[in-house]
C-alpha cells in the first residue's frame, strides 16, 4: 500500500518517530532486526495503523513506502536503503523529520568532541523567561519527541552526530557549529573525507541569512569555510580576530561585526568548566548564544555558573585522596587524549577499552607514558590496545575480564594523590547499551568503595 512511512530501527529514535507519525494520523511500518524488543515496542505503539517487521530487513520493493525514516545507528548501506534509493524513495534521518515539523529555529552543533558540553551549555546560555530552549539530538533525546511542540519564539539546540547528518536533505540550522574533527566512526564512514563530508552537511542548506561557527584552530574545520554559503564566524585561542570570538590576554573577547569595536565577555579563568578544550566549548557556545540575541552580561553570568555535564570528565568521588572521574563519553582516542592532559602532574590510572570504532590507539601511548601510573584494559578492544602497546613498547597495563574487575584493579593500583579515570577511547556497545549505562555502573562501583 502506498502512503505508508517505513521506520527502520525501533530504539529511541524509531519509537519517537513512530509516536509522532501516529499522532499525525500516518500509517507506518516499524522494522527492527532485533526480535527481542518486539513485545515491548508493540505494547508501546499498539496495533492501530502500524505494521511490524521483526528480525529481517524490510523489502522496500514490496512495501513501497512513501518515505523511510532511519535511526542514526544504522548504516545507509543496508539493502532497504539501497533499494529505496534505486526506486527514488526519500530516505531521511530522525532529526530531519524533527526539523521539518518544528517552528523553532535550530542551533546545531557537531564535531568529534565537545558536542555534548557545547550543546548543554548553549541551551543553558539561551534560557530566558517566555521561551522554551530544548537541548536534544545525539545527546540522548530524539528531537522528534519534542520539536513538533516548539514555537517560533523557542529555540532548539541540537547535538548532531555524523550518523544523523549523513542523510541531510533540507536540514538548515540558523546557527551551525563545528567544534573539531579527528578520526572517529571510521568503521562506518571508512575515510576521514567521508566523515568530514557528513559533518559538513550541517551547513549544506544554509544561506547568507544563517551563521556558521568554525574552530579556527582546527585546520580541517576552518578549511570548511570555502564550502559555506552562510556568514562564517571563527572561534580561536590562537589568533586575535576582527570578528568572531577569541582569547586575548586571558580574556574572552568578541565582535559580531568587523567594523564594531570588540568587547570583553569574561576572563577565561572565571569560566566554571576547566581545560583548554572546555574554553573552546565555552567560546563556541557563547558565540552561538550572542548570535541568537542573548546579552553578553547574561552569558558571562551563566558561564561562571555552569559546571559541566554527566559522563564528561565528571568528578565522582575522592576516596583516600584518590579522585575518581567518569569520562564514559570519551568514546574515541582524541577525547581520552584531552582527559589525560587535564590533571596536571597527578598520576592517572586509566580504565580504557570497549568497542573499537576503527581507531589505532598508538597515538595515546606518549600521553599514557607522560600521565599514567598504568592502564587497565577491558572489553572487546583489549587486543587492539595490546597490539598498539607492543608496537610502542609500553608495558604499564593490566587486563580485566569484566568491567567490575577493571574498576577494582584501578582502585587497588591507585596511590593517594592519583586520579582513577574512566575514559575508554571506545564505544560501550560491546558490554553496555550506551555510554550512560557504562558511566552509571562506574559511579555505582566507586560509590560502593566510599562505604567501605
Ligand atoms: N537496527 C536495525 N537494522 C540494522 C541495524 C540496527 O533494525 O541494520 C536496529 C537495532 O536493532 C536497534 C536500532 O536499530 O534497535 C538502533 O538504533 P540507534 O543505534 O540509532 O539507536 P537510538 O536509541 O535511536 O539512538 C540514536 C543514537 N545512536 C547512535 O547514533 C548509535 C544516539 O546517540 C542518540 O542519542 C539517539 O539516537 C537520540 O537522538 C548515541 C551515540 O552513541 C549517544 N551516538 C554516537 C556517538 O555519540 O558517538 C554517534
Amino acid at each position: 500500500m502506498e502512503g505508508r512511512i517505513l521506520i527502520i530501527g525501533a530504539a529511541r529514535s524509531g519509537i519517537a518517530s513512530a509516536e509522532y507519525l501516529l499522532s499525525a494520523g500516518k500509517e507506518i511500518i516499524v522494522s527492527d532486526m532485533n526480535t527481542k524488543i518486539a513485545a515491548d515496542v508493540e505494547t508501546k505503539l499498539g496495533q492501530d495503523s502500524v505494521t511490524y517487521i521483526w528480525g529481517a530487513q524490510p523489502d522496500v520493493e514490496a512495501l513501497k513506502p512513501e518515505m523511510i525514516v532511519m535511526s542514526p545507528g544504522i548504516p545507509l548501506t543496508i539493502p532497504p536503503v539501497v533499494q529505496a534509493r534505486a526506486l527514488g524513495i526519500p530516505v531521511i534521518s530522525e532529526p530531519e523529520l524533527a526539523f521539518c515539523h518544528s517552528k523553532a529555529p535550530f542551533v546545531a552543533i557537531t564535531g568529534t568532541n565537545g558536542k555534548t558540553t557545547t550543546t548543554t551549555l548553549t541551551a543553558f546560555l539561551l534560557e530566558q523567561e517566555g521561551r522554551k530552549v530544548l537541548a536534544g539530538g545525539n545527546i540522548g533525546l530524539p528531537l522528534i519527541s519534542q520539536c513538533p511542540d516548539m514555537r517560533a519564539e523557542d529555540i532548539v539546540v541540537a547535538e548532531m552526530s555524523s550518523f544523523q547528518l549523513e542523510s541531510v536533505h533540507t536540514f538548515r540550522p540558523k546557527v551551525a557549529v563545528i567544534m573539531n574533527l579527528t578520526p572517529d566512526h571510521l568503521d562506518r564512514h571508512k575515510t576521514m573525507e567521508a566523515y568530514a563530508q557528513a559533518k559538513a552537511n550541517i551547513f549544506t542548506n544554509q544561506t547568507s541569512d544563517d551563521f556558521l561557527l568554525l574552530n579556527k584552530d582546527d585546520k580541517m574545520v576552518s578549511a570548511m569555510a570555502a564550502q559555506a554559503h552562510s556568514h562564517v564566524y571563527y572561534f580561536t585561542q590562537k589568533d586575535i580576530l576582527d570578528e568572531g570570538i577569541w582569547l586575548e590576554d586571558g580574556q574572552v573577547r568578541f565582535s559580531l561585526h568587523a567594523d564594531e569595536a570588540p568587547e570583553t565577555l569574561i576572563n577565561a579563568d572565571e569560566i566554571g568548566i576547566v581545560g583548554a578544550h572546555n574554553l573552546q566549548n565555552a567560546m563556541a557556545a557563547s558565540l552561538a548564544a550572542l548570535l541568537m540575541g542573548q546579552s553578553p552580561a547574561v552569558i558571562a553570568e551563566r558561564l561562571r555558573e555552569f559546571k559541566g555535564v554527566a559522563h564528561r570528565m565528571e568528578p565522582v568521588a575522592t576516596i583516600d585522596d584518590v579522585l575518581y572521574v567518569n569520562d564514559s563519553k570519551g568514546t574515541n582516542p582524541d577525547s581520552t587524549e584531552k582527559a589525560l592532559g587535564s590533571y596536571g602532574k597527578r598520576p592517572i590510572v586509566l580504565i580504557a577499552g570497549g568497542k573499537n570504532k576503527g581507531s589505532d590507539f598508538i597515538d595515546l601511548v606518549p600521553l599514557m607514558r607522560a600521565h599514567c601510573r598504568g592502564v587497565v584494559l577491558v572489553g572487546a578492544a583489549t587486543g587492539d590496545f595490546i597490539d598498539a602497546f607492543e608496537r610502542a613498547d609500553y608495558t604499564d597495563y593490566v587486563c580485566a575480564d569484566s568491567f567490575e574487575e577493571a574498576v577494582d584493579k584501578a582502585h587497588v593500583w591507585a596511590q593517594p594523590g592519583d586520579v582513577v579515570l574512566l575514559s575508554p577511547a571506545c564505544a560501550s556497545w560491546d558490554m553496555f547499551d550506551n555510554f550512560e549505562q557504562r558511566g552509571d555502573l562506574f559511579k555505582k562501583l566507586v560509590k560502593d568503595y566510599e562505604g567501605k
